[in-house]
């Protein structure tokens, strides 16, 4: 605003304009302090004494004319207040932040613990699973979990038009590969790679497009295992997987052998157990079919083998007597706890 005399103040410049940018400034400045020590820069630097701007307007005063006195008098005043009232709410907030540092140094505080975790109960049962056929000699194979259409279809033996290849049931990432939907491309691999005999244990990760409900999650852990050598029959399929039952469920435990169908196994069958309290299907079995060992390049001749499958969420689940297995997968520590070993 002009002073109405047009007479040149102390400063240089219009008395009210200056109020309102240091205003302006002392607001912008008063944003950036940090500590006390920029708190005290600023006072001064506004309040001060020797080199305070606002200090320095109520000093040119005396050399306004006397009409425009109590205009500038009004507003430097108005100025002061507002500079001392955010000088001082600055000054508490620092006051309130050390207050808070001194507690997060509190050293009489309990500690934070170091609570130790537990076994998942799918890889409590998954360990005794591959435990009872490492100690029968198995050694323990894993593969990928992205796999090529001939290592989890092909190779095994499962015709274009099976349902398992539809995209209702398999989850695929472009082109030939999926997520496998069960372990066998484990094997498939390591006959490839490895003349017979072998024995292999093939516990992981396995995926398939369903909903889930109690007996089926998208995800679950499969065990496969595969004997291949000279001369064996079915009769060392039976013997193996009763071993397996007695030692999982107790030395009491039946188990019989009921017809089944996969398209990689020839004959087929389902191994039930019964531990006393009933039949249970247990596990899938068969001896390799032919078109698998010539698809690995194996003398299907020469060699024989069998094989078999399980769910290891559905074991864990009759041994723990969980009749819904979505709760594996939910993270609950109220239910994870229960099996700390
Ligand atoms: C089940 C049944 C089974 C196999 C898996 C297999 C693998 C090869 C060759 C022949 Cl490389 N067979 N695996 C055989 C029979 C059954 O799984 O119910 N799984 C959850």
């Amino acid at each position: 605003m002009d002073d109405e005399t047009g007479q040149a103040h102390a400063g240089g410049g219009d008395p009210l304009a200056e109020i309102e940018a240091l205003r302006t400034d002392f607001e912008g400045e008063a944003g950036e302090v940090r500590d006390a020590a920029g708190l005290e820069d600023v006072r001064a630097r506004y309040l001060g004494r020797k080199r305070g701007r606002l200090t320095a307007v109520f000093d040119g005063m005396r050399n306004l004319p006397p009409e425009s006195r109590g205009a500038v008098g009004r507003a430097a005043n108005d100025a002061r207040e507002a500079v001392s009232a955010r000088l001082a709410e600055i000054e508490a907030d620092l006051r309130d932040d050390a207050a808070t540092e001194s507690v997060a140094l509190d050293v009489t505080l309990p500690g934070r613990g170091d609570e130790a975790g537990t076994l998942h109960p799918i890889t409590l049962a998954m360990e005794e699973i591959v435990s009872v056929f490492t100690r029968m000699g198995y050694k323990v194979v894993g593969g990928p979990e992205v796999e090529h259409d001939f290592y989890n279809f092909e190779a095994l033996n499962i015709p274009r038009d099976h349902p398992a290849r539809d995209i209702q049931d398999t989850l695929y990432l472009g082109g030939d590969w999926l997520l496998r939907t069960h372990t066998s491309p484990v094997q498939i691999r390591t006959m490839q790679e490895q003349e017979p005999p072998l024995a292999i244990i093939v516990p992981g990760r396995v995926y398939r497009r369903d909903t889930p409900d109690a007996t089926h999650t998208p995800s679950f852990v499969q065990c496969e295992g595969l004997l291949v050598d000279r001369d064996i029959t079915m009769a060392d399929l039976r013997g193996t997987l009763d071993h397996f039952a007695k030692a999982l469920f107790g030395p009491q435990t039946e188990t019989r052998l009921r017809p089944g169908y996969f398209p990689f196994t020839e004959p087929s069958a389902e191994l039930d157990a019964n531990a006393g309290d009933g039949w249970i299907e247990m596990v899938g079995c068969g001896m390799v079919h032919p078109a698998v060992f010539e698809a690995v390049g194996y003398d299907p001749q020469e060699w024989q083998g069998f094989a078999f499958g399980m769910g290891v969420d559905r074991i864990a689940a009759l041994r723990y007597g969980i009749n819904d297995i979505r709760i594996f997968y939910e993270n609950d520590v109220r239910f994870l706890r229960q099996f700390a070993v």
